[in-house]
């Protein structure tokens, strides 16, 4: 959330900043701004809504500059209005900002008696004017830095620039991410890597509490105690192709049809076919003696980890709590020494999921994390890293990230039952033979694509949809219907199936469509009877199963959507994919922003 980009250059940077916001958007859309030092003059310009809006304003009003910085927003405190748009600046300075200044308030209040005047209604912009009162007051740009960072609280990762030190930025980081990059006589700042891909693949990754000035030769950072501390720079491996939508009309729709190659790639690191084993990267403890789960995690993620409660269990018979990131440190969770606390983040970043990780840290909990960015913050952070390696996931709705998260945590918990001697040589070979499967098994799923976008039209004008689970397929009902909301703007819940009678049945007449995700299966009479009591009140059923499935109960169904037959431990991988097709052919239908849907961003760098 929030895009952040700073270069320090040897000719007018404008053009490549507003570069470096393209490949950002996804992290917020609600507005766009860059600033320039140049010629004794800080020059701002700002605009509303998408990047379109500002590529228009520096059309009409160009900023020359080789030094500056730019911001792409998903507001926090303040409308998406242009007066909150970052950078946010005085006379002397300017900055951009991801994160949020909890102590904004009183700070504010002290500015104010302090006779400054503020133009926006944000958090930001106490920090510029705190940065500025000290520059004003005679303080190197660094010194003034320096004594303003420890009286920010929340989280902030900043860049800023200088009217009358136009050859330099400062950066800094705290709870959000900030990476610096290092060019041929030209240095840069980014919230990732991606967004600087293209300028260079040279990176270093702030840890938490560093700061940095930049220079066209030079990165200095130091630490939270102002001591000058180094950083590895890493190849990123970043490309900029990586962040292009080839020939599909959306990252959404790009990010769905590689899951069959993505999961693939990511079972490699996760299988060996040859001996039918599971294998996990090196662990350096003693998995075996884990008796207790917490998964934390956000949105899709804590779907993926409701799927995983019943692997672990199923397989590993060891107890499983999940919860969600924004609730868990605020609930005082009871965690025995020793237990495993598993975090699954997309970005890695997820300010919730990062916050929870710290805290089970503290309490002695042996750390895992599933990240794709295997350089953010919490894959760095934990004793165990499970990397899933989808690429860029760019659409802001989820779907790659979350099937390949599910094939890690297959893999895991067949791994941890191994340990415990619950599953032997055998049990091992078949779950690995059902995993290997999931790639060809999700290509026979988008072979279905054509049929989903035939019948989106049944859902598109709908007010309210429900959607139905069973047992692993419970969650995909609930993952459906987030979907669905995301992007398509049309209220959706998820039920498992089986509760439907104890409440939700109300909901049902014939203008409310009910999905029913059901293979067929141990559970699939029971669900199929759950879907007959909905029928039996004019409810309208949409029944996504395999042929069998749909041969024994399709009939009186408005629509079917058949799947491959599939082993139960890969259906739920398999069946994410109708349920991600049906929300983008109804976004698509009702031609909302797919890969940028109102009010929305990625990567929640925010709590
Ligand atoms: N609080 C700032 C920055 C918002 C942000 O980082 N969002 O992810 C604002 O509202 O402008």
């Amino acid at each position: 959330m929030c895009g952040i980009i700073g270069i320090v250059g040897q000719r007018d940077v404008a053009a490549r900043l507003v570069d470096g916001l393209r490949r950002m958007e996804y992290r917020g859309y609600d507005s766009a701004g860059i600033c320039t030092a140049h010629d004794g003059q800080l020059l701002r310009r700002r605009a509303e809504g998408k990047l379109v809006g500002l590529v228009n304003e520096l059309a009409q009003n160009p900023a020359s500059g080789s030094t500056g910085i730019a911001h792409t927003r998903w507001a926090t405190h303040g409308a998406p209005v242009e007066k909150n748009a970052h950078p946010h600046a005085t006379e002397h300075v300017a900055l951009v900002h991801n994160g949020i200044i909890e102590n904004f308030k009183e700070l504010r209040d002290e500015l104010r008696a302090d006779g400054r005047t503020f133009e926006s209604e944000t958090d930001t912009e106490v920090v510029v004017h705190l940065i500025s009162r000290r520059i004003e007051q005679g303080l190197a740009p660094e010194d003034a830095v320096a004594e303003v960072l420890p009286r920010l609280r929340g989280a902030f990762a900043l860049a800023i620039v200088f009217r009358d030190h136009p050859d330099m930025l400062i950066g800094a980081r705290l709870g959000s991410p900030l990476v610096v990059g290092y060019g041929e006589g030209e240095m840069y700042l980014g919230s990732d890597a991606l967004a600087l891909a293209p300028l260079t693949q040279q990176i270093a990754y702030l840890e938490e509490g560093d700061w940095v000035t930049i220079t066209r030769d030079s990165a200095t950072i130091r630490d939270l105690d102002g001591n000058t501390v180094e950083r590895a720079v890493q190849e990123s491996g970043a490309t900029a192709a990586m962040i292009e939508k080839g020939n599909y009309n959306h990252f959404m729709q790009k990010e769905i049809f590689e899951q069959p190659t993505v999961v693939a790639q990511t079972l490699r690191s996760y299988l060996r076919p040859g001996e039918q084993r599971v294998a996990l990267p090196q662990i350096d403890f003693d998995i075996s003696s884990i008796d207790r789960v917490t998964i934390v995690a956000c949105g899709t993620s804590y779907y993926a980890a409701m799927v995983a409660k019943y692997w672990f269990e199923q397989f590993a018979r060891v107890p499983v709590d999940i919860d969600f990131a924004s609730e868990f440190r605020y609930r005082e969770p009871v965690l025995t020494k020793g237990g495993l606390a598993l975090f699954i983040s997309q970005s890695g970043e997820t300010a919730d999921t990062l916050a929870a990780l710290r805290h089970c840290r503290e309490q002695g909990q042996v750390i895992a994390a599933v990240v794709n960015v295997p350089t953010s913050s919490m894959a760095r952070e934990a004793d165990l890293l499970l990397p899933t390696h989808a690429g860029p996931e760019i659409g802001v709705a989820s779907t790659k990230a979350f099937t390949c998260q599910l094939a890690v945590l297959a893999a895991l918990s067949a791994h941890f039952a191994v340990k415990k001697g619950l599953m032997d040589r055998e049990e091992e070979a078949e779950v690995v033979k059902h995993l290997l499967e999931a790639p060809a098994c999700l290509n026979a799923a988008l072979d279905h694509d054509e049929d989903i976008a035939a019948m989106a039209h049944l859902i598109a004008p709908a007010r309210d949809v429900l959607y139905l689970g069973r047992g692993a397929d419970f969650p995909l009902a609930l993952e459906g219907a987030l979907k669905l909301k995301e992007i398509s703007y049309i209220h959706a819940e998820g039920y498992a199936s089986g509760e439907m009678k104890h409440g939700p049945i109300a909901l049902i007449d014939d203008s409310v469509p009910v999905i029913v995700l059901a293979p067929s299966g141990p559970l699939f009479d029971k669900t199929v009877s759950n879907m007959q009591e909905v029928q039996a009140r004019g409810g309208k059923v949409v029944l996504i199963s395999d042929a069998k499935g749909i041969a024994q109960a399709g009939e009186d169904c408005m629509a079917v959507i058949e799947m491959p037959k599939v082993h139960p431990l890969i259906a739920p991988l398999v069946y994410a994919v109708p349920v991600q097709l049906l929300a983008y052919h109804v976004a698509v239908a009702k031609g909302t922003d797919v890969d940028q849907p109102r009010n929305l961003a990625k990567s929640v760098t925010v709590e």
